[in-house]
């Protein structure tokens, strides 16, 4: 890589006749970006067809929230501390690079899985490619305006993107009913560390076939001129911002449609020119996974295009059968996907028609099993002109899988239930993990250093079970040095939150960090009624040796969420009231930083001292923002739920602060009849805080108690027509929730203490590496090659 410099010295040269220290920011993003392409292309090349020549995996998925590129590849590549003293010498500061746009292909746990999951398969040379959809405008950048949140649009590609290589010649045509698009694949190099691999990552662009009508615009119809171009590249303008929440729109089953068919014609394309019109290879050389149900329609079309192959249905449907596999996300009924029968047969009518094949199919294999005919109707795949999108994939699948223990024990007794008593071996569990590339190496090098010295060796890069080693090291010296590190990454946090959020914090007071989608079952709102309670505390003098605290928060809601909208207003009015107080401004701080995402994320998790996770028991499949609270060395504030259990398993509980109800428990309140009212007319406490919601404490805008505060009080005490009284539990776990955040609290006050529980945590978070997670998916459900370390 020593040519690195030379190289980009060329390119700037060659595309803005500029010497490097004249270079705008993105001039130098650009120009760097191709360099290094330049520099890997040969790499890249040798492991395509490495990955060619043997069985190999891809991951199909509406989104890789990918985050920003250049630190992660110069990291990667091991030459970003050189390429950083190389610009110095030129007088350019490395961190112009914080300029330029993250790629936000994605809305949260879902995309960012996807994109520590290539980065892994990268590094541990697993033949995994990723492919989805290159939207024009990813998820929306956020402002808070009075308090509450306003959405702009995204233009990432604005400045170009120097990553993506866009391949024309390997276009294809996609038709939906009425209209058939162009589909062109833009390739995105997944680099590797210490290894020579390069993965790909290919996004697909929507394109008209004729750009331009002249005949219409010769009669002056202008508008109709382009309507083929808009049409077509309206397919992939946005991203639908919604997480963990399904959204039955035409749009949306041609963005999904659009990037399987796409995908599915280059698969075969590629396995055409290796062997031809015998199709008796392809379940033996490939394997895709289905992220989540969104790419689900890749299962009749790949029947169809066998079925265009000549080949019956019968024997089409055995090969996707043994191709695809499935990983559940959720288990929220709101997001699980049921498209509306009429809508696919207006959009997609083969595909419709196919997947009534296969619905009929599975009806007459369970009738040959004897399966009783109650337990078939409850297995339809098509039933009431719905179209049951996870049912279809776990029919027409190799294996199903769930994303921590307790979520895919929820699959198996619950959600998927019957399936598990039919196809009980297709279940697997497969706990989610994060990239300690990105997520330790590149966003805290300081405690990255402090590892390697300990460790022995920096390879825990490549096998994060080696921080193990640390268990025997946790002395008052390096407890010291651990707490010296997290003093120097909250002042840096304190520095950037000033810069971009204009707010002044304390990095001398604790800090306790949520951030995440704003979603009811998340439960910001739990968090937002336990800070107004310890507010109340303080003030009537309860709570004397309270050591300073600043919460922090940071979380989108989807555009059309009123009420995780009314949530943001709800705790930036509570930061306007405690901020401001006399009484408490020494003792708490809330902030609401605005545009959470990847980027403000590695600023975060290095300088957390609890991570809040406060789902209700049951809903959240796993979360990872979690894993990488723990692995910077923030202890767990949460439930009992999805991988927090894991982590509490690994790090023991003792090192946690784990409170409030289990499934179990939840199960038995509903069946008891869960009555929140009771509980908060009994609680004058609870009662005074929930109240702050309506008694004229904040302001929703002069709502006066008929505005969105209203609403959310009302849904809390005495629930909707749609839905009963407190669904998420607040109100049940609200006391215990206040008495483990003021136990934290105290602790604290402990120095040596709670930063010898820090690095137990940093000690036993190698399970939560995406590397490991990756190499099982490689063992157990992909069958392919994968490294050796
Ligand atoms: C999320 C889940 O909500 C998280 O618990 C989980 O950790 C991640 O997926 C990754 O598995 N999820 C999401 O972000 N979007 C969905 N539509 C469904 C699940």
């Amino acid at each position: 890589m020593s040519n690195i410099m030379e190289k980009l010295e060329l390119t700037a040269q060659s595309m803005y006749c500029k010497k490097i220290e004249e270079l705008t920011p993105s001039e130098l993003h650009l120009s760097l970006g191709k360099a290094v392409m330049g520099e890997i292309a040969d790499n890249w090349e040798a492991s395509k067809a490495k990955h060619n020549s043997e069985r190999r995996a891809y991951y199909f998925s509406a989104e890789f929230l990918m985050g920003r590129m250049m630190y992660n590849n110069l990291y990667c590549l091991g030459i970003l501390d050189d390429v950083k003293k190389m610009l110095k010498k030129k007088g350019v500061d490395i961190n112009v690079f914080e300029d330029i746009d993250d790629a936000a292909l994605g809305n949260g746990g879902l995309g960012r899985l996807a994109a520590c999951y290539l980065d892994s398969a990268a590094t541990m040379e697993v033949p995994l490619d990723g492919y989805g959809i290159r939207y024009k405008y990813g998820l929306f950048k956020q402002l808070i305006k009075d308090g509450y949140q306003v959405e702009v649009a995204d233009d990432w590609q604005r400045f170009d993107d120097p990553w993506c290589l866009r391949r024309e010649d390997e276009a294809v045509t996609v038709s939906f009913k009425g209209q058939t698009v162009k589909a062109v694949p833009y390739d995105m190099a997944v680099i590797g560390c210490k290894t020579t691999n390069i993965n790909t990552l290919r996004l697909w662009q929507a394109e008209a076939i004729n750009e331009f009508d002249f005949q219409a615009f010769n009669n002056t119809e202008y508008n109709r001129a382009v309507q083929e171009k808009n049409d077509a590249e309206n397919i992939t303008k946005v991203l639908y911002p919604n997480d963990n929440k399904y959204e039955g729109k035409v749009l949306r089953l041609k963005q999904q449609y659009f990037f399987c068919s796409a995908s599915l014609q280059d698969i075969m394309r590629r396995y055409k020119a290796k062997h031809g019109n015998d199709f008796s290879f392809f379940a033996k050389e490939n394997a895709i996974q289905l992220n989540d149900t969104h790419p689900v329609c890749s299962i009749p079309e790949l029947v169809r295009l066998l079925m265009n192959e000549g080949m019956n249905f019968d024997e089409a449907f055995e090969i996707a059968r043994k191709t695809c596999a499935y990983t559940n996300h959720t288990v929220l009924g709101e997001a699980l996907e049921k498209w509306h029968a009429d809508l696919m047969m207006q959009v997609i009518p083969e595909i419709y028609h196919i997947i009534c094949l296969i619905a009929n199919k599975l009806q007459e294999e369970l009738t040959a099993k004897g399966i009783s005919e109650d337990m078939k109707a409850k297995m339809r795949i098509v039933d009431a002109n719905t179209v049951h999108m996870a049912r279809l994939a776990t029919y027409a699948g190799t294996y199903v899988n769930g994303v921590a223990k307790l979520h895919t024990e929820i699959l198996k007794d619950d959600v998927l239930k019957e399936w598990y008593q039919v196809y009980p071996e297709r279940f697997q569990n497969k706990t989610n993990g994060i990239t300690q590339r990105r997520w330790l190496g590149l966003c805290n090098p300081e405690l990255a250093a402090l590892i390697t010295e300990k460790v022995g060796s920096d390879n825990w890069l490549i096998d994060l079970s080696l921080l193990s080693k640390l268990n025997d090291c946790i002395d008052a010296k390096t407890i010291t040095k651990f707490n010296t590190i997290k003093k120097k990454k909250k002042v840096q946090l304190a520095e950037y939150i000033k810069k971009m959020d204009g707010v002044e914090i304390n990095p001398d007071s604790i800090y306790d960090i949520q951030v995440k989608r704003l979603h009811e079952y998340k439960r910001q709102l739990l968090n937002a009624f336990s800070i107004m309670t310890i507010y109340f505390r303080i003030k009537e003098g309860k709570l004397p040796n309270w050591t300073p605290t600043t919460f922090i928060f940071g979380a989108k809601a989807a555009p059309g969420y009123a009420r995780a909208k009314a949530i943001i207003k709800y705790i930036n009015e509570i930061a306007d009231l405690v901020n401001n107080d006399p009484d408490t401004k020494d003792k708490l701080k809330v902030v609401f930083i605005s545009n959470y995402n990847v980027s403000y994320a590695e600023k975060i998790v290095v300088a957390a001292d609890l991570s809040e996770q406060t789902s209700t028991a049951g809903l959240e499949a796993s979360g990872t923002g979690n894993m990488k609270f723990m692995l910077n060395g923030a202890l767990t504030l949460g439930t009992y739920d999805g991988a927090n259990i894991e982590i509490a398993e690994c790090a023991g509980e003792e090192n946690e602060y784990i409170f409030g109800a289990r499934v179990e428990d939840i199960e038995r309140l509903k069946k008891e009849g869960y009555d929140p009212k009771k509980l908060y007319e009994a609680n004058p406490e609870i009662k005074k805080v929930v109240d702050t919601l309506i008694d004229g404490t904040f302001d929703d805008d002069g709502a006066q108690g008929e505005g969105s505060f209203a609403e959310l009080h009302n849904a809390l005490i005495n629930g909707t027509s749609w839905q009963e009284a407190d669904h998420y539990f607040h109100i049940y776990d609200l006391p215990l929730y206040v008495e483990t955040k003021i136990r934290a609290n105290k602790d604290y006050a402990n120095r040596k203490e709670f930063g010898k529980k820090c690095l137990i945590n940093i000690a036993n978070a190698g399970k939560f590496s995406s590397d490991r997670a990756i190499v099982e998916y490689a063992k157990d459900i992909w069958h392919t090659s994968y490294r050796k370390v």
